[in-house]
């Protein structure tokens, strides 16, 4: 499918799918790849984590975190990888101090409390304390010999300040939403800061060879339609307009992830994005009659269908492809992140039925 004859500074890709589907071209078959692909459901993936003794580890050394994100493509015939890093490396760079509590995720030393906190912190540069970031997309893209393309991510401003101001995982959200509602200025300007840092990170990313950019707002579904739209969307929105579409002499697609933002996909396919992402709890039917050209979709089956029989499996993949229907613009994925438990096996089938059973909706 790839026409690089046309473009000489085009360095060649040999499976396009993922790209041309984010732009509604024709493919033979619907691309897919799975939120955290690489990660702990994979035992060769604990072993290179064990080699780098811990996490943060894993993600500043170049070539295990290229060795990883290479791990779920040996396994699957996936139509993309994706950067192994964190979304908090932004936070971490910003000097906040992430830590990880074996079994309980992310922490951070010093969390943010007060409008001093946000006073103090910086842009990071990207090729200063980020440049772990770039030199593993680099390595990743000349790793990857073009066979698929590279995508890279941020976590969106609302989602890396929610981890800043709780000091990691949350379940309520209070101190967060205290900040929103009682001091909404000093979570503001955290915001504008946050906006300009994933802004220049994404754009450096992207001349460091990342060919497709996502955001993932896993917690913007936490917040009020009207809260929503002033605490995660505008930032987002503004992240959108100040993105590099192009790299290569090719466009570089940008995807926009809110978990639980079913409710919100007019506006957010409004912001300029390329593509949607879903999670489950949306039919795809009903979101593709509610985007109708505007944008791609990318999702959309529950993480934890993985865990049924292969026959199951595949009747849930059937039934996405169906309800998605004829022609290009979608991107399989799963809702959310694969769960670590989930035989690796399962993912395999999940893969081939993606491929195998949409061919009939790409007959032109
Ligand atoms: O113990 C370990 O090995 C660490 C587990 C782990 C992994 C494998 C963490 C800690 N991060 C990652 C990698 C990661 N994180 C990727 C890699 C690329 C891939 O294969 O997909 C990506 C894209 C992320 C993004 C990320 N980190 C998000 C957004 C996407 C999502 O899943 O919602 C979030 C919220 C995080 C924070 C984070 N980092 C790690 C954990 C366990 C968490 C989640 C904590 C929480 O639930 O709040």
């Amino acid at each position: 499918m790839a026409d690089d004859s046309t473009n000489p500074q085009r360095p060649e890709l040999k499976n396009d799918r993922y790209l041309r589907a984010l732009q509604k071209q024709p493919v033979d078959a619907t691309p897919v790849w799975m939120m955290r692909q690489a990660g702990r459901y994979l035992p060769e993936y604990k072993a290179t984590r064990a080699q780098a003794g811990d996490f943060m580890s894993l993600c500043k050394n170049a070539e295990l975190a290229c060795e990883v994100t290479l791990q779920p493509l040996r396994r699957f015939p996936l139509d993309a990888a994706i950067l192994f890093s964190d979304i908090l490396t932004i936070p971490d760079a910003m000097g906040l101090g992430l830590y990880f509590e074996t079994g309980e995720g992310p922490r951070f030393r010093d969390p943010i409390t007060c409008k001093a906190d946000v006073d103090k912190i910086g842009i990071p540069d990207p090729e200063g304390e980020l440049q772990y970031v770039m030199n593993a997309v680099r390595t990743i893209r000349r790793e990857l010999k073009g066979e698929v393309p590279l995508i890279g991510f941020s976590g969106s401003p609302w989602t890396l300040a929610t981890y800043m101001v709780e000091g990691g995982t949350s379940k309520a959200f209070t101190k967060i939403k205290k900040m929103a509602f009682a001091e909404p200025a000093t979570l503001h300007q955290l915001l504008e800061k946050l906006a300009d840092s994933v802004t220049s990170y994404l754009n450096a990313q992207i001349d460091a060879g990342a060919q497709s950019v996502m955001i993932f707002d896993t917690w913007g579904g936490v917040l009020s339609p009207r809260d929503y739209k002033d605490f995660s969307l505008q930032y987002m929105h503004k992240i959108v307009s100040g993105l590099k579409r192009e790299a290569d002499g090719r466009k570089v697609p940008v995807t926009l992830f809110t978990k639980n933002g079913g409710q919100w996909l007019e506006a957010i396919a409004a912001t300029g994005c390329d593509a949607v992402g879903l999670d489950w709890t949306i039919n795809i039917e009903d979101a593709r009659k509610r985007v109708g050209d505007k944008v791609a979709l990318q999702g959309n089956m529950d993480p934890s269908m993985l865990y049924a029989s292969p026959e199951r499996i595949r009747q849930e993949v059937a039934t996405i492809l169906e309800g998605y229907g004829n022609g290009s613009g979608h991107v399989f994925n799963l809702g959310h992140g694969i769960h670590l438990d989930v035989p690796p096996d399962n993912a395999g089938v999940f893969v081939n039925a993606v491929h195998e059973l949409s061919r009939p909706y790409h007959k032109q």
